[in-house]
């Protein structure tokens, strides 16, 4: 913009001096008029470059400014809601802000809200304005009112509540009579809640402000620009109405804002009004096509906003139409046959606000029900999931909200009844059930069964495995000799006692396990002198003498993160952790890794993983075998794999000509688009790779072309070398290798949680064969576990601040799954030297 100022600047001068050369004849007086006039040209253009440089850099930025600290002061509170109207009667006339009709009417009404207002003592001082932005039937009018608080007087804000708003506006229409000139209202149908300014708009402006009409046939809307980026500072509303009696249906096709609600998001409302106790939901981020967002209304009106800030992403394209509510809202159904399924109304769209369904499920005398949920999503803000007083499933009395991985319930009878309730806000993806009918003399022929109604192999019985999901095939067992009997009936493995993890639940593996006077315990229990914590000497096995020495700020040990500079930070993880460390920024840098650029559903189900879920992982496709090993992405140009892989007998393992890469693959019978092919150009394994122990099994491998970053295919970030993954915490394995031992290969891309195994437990059961450049994850009763076809590929762990980083690369096992025989993964840490000096990543 300023560019634009000089330029004009420029010209104005360069006028004015080739006037006065090309004049040889002059009088004087005719000069001087001249030098005036040249004198007040030249004011007048520094006063328009003067005027236009204010307007456009500083005034924007005071403007920014304001719109910041009045964000972060929270000076602006907007109370929105809608209001009963006795007269006039609502006609679609009324739907066009643009008419005389609503014109005239919205006009009465403002005055009565800026007469309301001033005359409150309290309301009057920080009222600034009401605008009415919709009618609807009933006749509703919806509307908003500002009141700004300046800096000085910000402890009064609490007292400004909704209650006090909608109190004053009761009053007043009470006091006045019920007839203010084209309008007649009742007192007693009034509603306020608070709103996000943002969202504060008047039709009338007709910025960024759309009326659109829902129709049997659906038609499109986008955000503004799409799919190009939306612009900063987009304030954007569309009212959708549908005929008397229809429900509307909004479906978003792409859907990419800001991954950040505070400051981009699209906020829906089953109103016309941006009233918080309506809202239906709040997203922002990047869905991927399978988990799309498509929500609908209760009645015939629904409000959709886009608040984005100076962050552009492409936005949305979204389809609606209507349907009639009856059909939108009926649920419900007597159900008769032995087994069958049902779902919350629109499954998996997002149920509806203000439905109540009932299922009466009915199986012949004798039998009784099981209800297994595959799906539970109904979640709302700031609810209790132990009270459930908004949205909720019940069954036997009892209401369940939230958001759960599964749900297995029994009926004591032969009839079971699961009522389903949405109140007038916020909705979720809702429910899957699936009902059987049982036998309750034997609930489970040829199986386990557990106290909630799940059957589960006999096998799983007493295995130290919680596969009821309630632990009630872990109770009362006979532990045999090589476990520990928890006080609470678990058997754990013996080597899980005083590893300083709760392994019983009960904390009873940890208990008496206290070191004597003048002794630290170390991460798996064994005891080292006090005096040998933080000395800068690795005393405990696993190395937690010295990872959180806080004390030495500055001081240098084998834990310390180094930074660029060489100054060294005593801080646990410390790289990419958001907080700045180094002096010279460096732990924060190179940090655009280890996220997933697409917004899942936190418990997305069953083994198989989502679209974009691990955008990481690599198959690699060895000739014309398919897949034969997994890899992970360090950079666009850089594969990290296992060096067995390569050195095998054949010798056309070590030819990158034999191998090719697919990143961006989910399922290994569809390469669409964004699957990402690459040939090899270099394949680099560790010169210490010994394949008779598996030592040192990493391979780096160049790509021919670099990779294209994307919604499925992104870089995992590596650890630094003194990146601490603790033993018993939670991390992922991914790959299509087989579903069990000796078993076939998967199509899909499988994920697996999996626990990091301490290491003195690991050394033992696998008979002393760990190195130090291996580590071991999964759990040593078994059943889950990397197995052939996983190798080469990443175990991930995800930091506090919700950034993956690769702990491990699938190296070896005894088998796969089986107990006491973990997964030996290569320890990335040690090896990470040897990666930045190969790849420079
Ligand atoms: C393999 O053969 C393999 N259970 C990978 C991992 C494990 C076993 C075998 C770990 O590629």
């Amino acid at each position: 913009m300023s560019s634009a100022a000089y330029e004009h600047r420029g010209n104005g001068r360069h006028e004015q001096v080739t006037f006065l050369s090309s004049e040889q004849k002059m009088t004087s007086a005719r000069k001087t008029s001249i030098a005036v006039g040249v004198v007040v040209s030249l004011l007048v253009v520094a006063a328009v470059v003067g005027f236009l440089v204010w307007l456009f850099v500083v005034r924007s930025k005071e403007l920014e400014d304001e719109s910041t600290t009045q964000k972060a002061s929270s000076s602006t509170l907007v109370y929105s809601g809608h209001m009963k109207l006795l007269k006039p009667e609502y006609s679609p006339v009324y739907d066009n802000p643009e008419s005389a009709e609503f014109q005239q009417v919205a006009k009465d009404l403002e005055g009565i809200m800026n007469d309301t207002f001033t005359r409150d003592p309290l309301l009057s001082k920080y009222y600034t304005k009401s605008v009415i932005t919709a009618f609807s039937e009933g006749t509703l009018a919806y509307h908003w009112s500002q009141f700004d608080i300046p800096e000085m007087d910000q402890e009064i804000v609490p007292e400004l509540t909704e209650q006090l708003v909608i109190e004053a506006l009761q009053k007043n229409i009470r006091q006045e009579g019920k007839r203010f000139g084209s309008v007649a209202i009742t007192s007693s149908d009034i509603t306020a809640s608070p709103t996000d300014p943002r969202m504060a708009r008047d039709p009338r402006s007709k910025n960024c402000f759309y009326s659109l009409v829902a129709e049997t046939t659906s038609k499109e809307f986008t955000s503004p620009e799409h799919p190009k980026k939306y612009p900063a500072h987009s304030r954007c509303q569309w009212q959708i109405r549908a005929p008397k009696g229809y429900s509307i249906i909004v479906k978003f096709k792409t859907f990419h804002i800001e991954d950040d609600c505070a400051n981009d998001y699209v906020a829906i409302y089953d109103s016309l009004s941006p009233d918080s106790t309506r809202a239906i939901t709040k997203q922002c981020g990047l869905r991927p096509p399978t988990n799309p967002l498509e929500v609908d209304s209760s009645g015939n009106i629904m409000l959709v906003n886009l608040v984005t800030d100076v962050v552009r992403k492409p936005g949305f394209k979204a389809v609606y139409f209507a349907i009639p509510t009856t059909t939108a809202v009926s649920c419900g159904a007597h159900l008769t046959a032995p087994t069958g399924n049902f779902t919350s109304p629109h499954y998996p769209s997002f149920y509806p606000p203000l439905v109540d369904c009932k299922w009466n499920i009915n199986v012949p005398a004798g039998k009784r029900i099981k209800i297994e949920f595959t799906m539970f999503r109904v979640k709302e803000p700031g609810v209790d999931t132990n009270t459930c007083h908004k949205d909720y499933i019940e069954v036997l009395g009892k209401k369940y909200c939230g958001e759960r991985r599964r749900l297995v319930l029994s009926s004591p009878a032969n009839t079971l009844e699961v009522k389903f309730h949405s109140d007038e806000s916020y909705t979720d993806k809702g429910f899957r059930v699936i009902y059987t009918a049982f036998d309750p003399v034997n609930p489970c022929p040829g199986q386990f069964a557990c106290t909630s109604g799940l059957c589960i192999s006999k096998q799983q019985h007493c295995d130290g495995w919680n596969d009821c999901e309630d632990m009630s095939d872990e109770r009362s067992c006979n532990c045999d000799e090589e476990q520990f009997s928890c006080s609470n009936g678990l058997c754990r493995p013996q080597l899980f006692v005083c590893d300083r993890m709760n392994d019983c639940g009960d904390n009873s593996d940890e208990k008496d396990c206290r070191c004597g006077t003048g002794e630290e315990r170390c991460g798996d229990g064994a005891c080292i002198p006090q005096n040998f914590v933080c000395d800068g000497k690795n005393d405990c096995a696993d190395g937690s003498d010295e990872v959180s020495c806080l004390g030495s700020p500055g001081l240098c040990n084998d834990f310390s993160f180094k930074c660029k500079d060489k100054q060294c930070v005593n801080k646990v993880n410390a790289e990419c952790d958001r907080e700045n460390d180094c002096s010279d920024g460096s732990d924060e840098q190179e940090c655009n890794c280890g996220v997933r650029p697409y917004k899942h559903n936190r418990i997305v189900g069953g083994q198989n993983a989502d679209v974009g879920e691990w955008p990481w992982q690599v198959s690699l496709h060895f000739k014309t075998n398919g897949h034969t090993c997994g890899a992970s992405i360090i950079s666009n140009k850089w594969l990290l794999c296992a060096a067995h892989c390569f050195i095998q007998p054949s010798a056309d393992y070590k030819m990158t000509s034999s191998w090719l890469t697919y990143s961006g693959l989910r399922d290994q019978n569809i390469q669409d688009g964004s699957v990402q092919q690459r040939t090899l150009k270099t394949i680099i394994t560790h010169p210490s790779y010994s394949e008779m122990t598996y030592d040192y099994d990493i391979s780096l491998l160049e790509l021919s072309q670099p990779l294209n970053f994307s919604n499925t295919v992104h870089p995992i970030c590596l650890p630094a070398s003194t990146h601490v993954f603790s033993a018993g915490s939670s991390c992922f394995v991914t790959g299509w290798g087989a579903l069990r031992e000796g078993g076939s290969a998967a199509a899909i891309l499988q994920k697996a949680e999996v626990k990091v195994i301490n290491d003195t437990v690991c050394n033992m059961v696998t008979e002393g064969q760990l190195t130090s450049r291996m580590m071991c994850s999964g759990y040593l009763t078994g059943g889950v576990d990397a197995c052939q076809g996983d190798s080469g590929g990443p175990l991930v762990c995800q930091s506090d601040v919700g950034i993956w980083f690769q702990a491990g690369i699938v190296s070896w096992g005894e088998g796969c799954a089986r107990r006491n025989k973990p997964g030996v993964y290569t320890r990335v840490t040690k090896l990470r030297d040897w990666i930045r000096q190969i790849t420079s990543v």
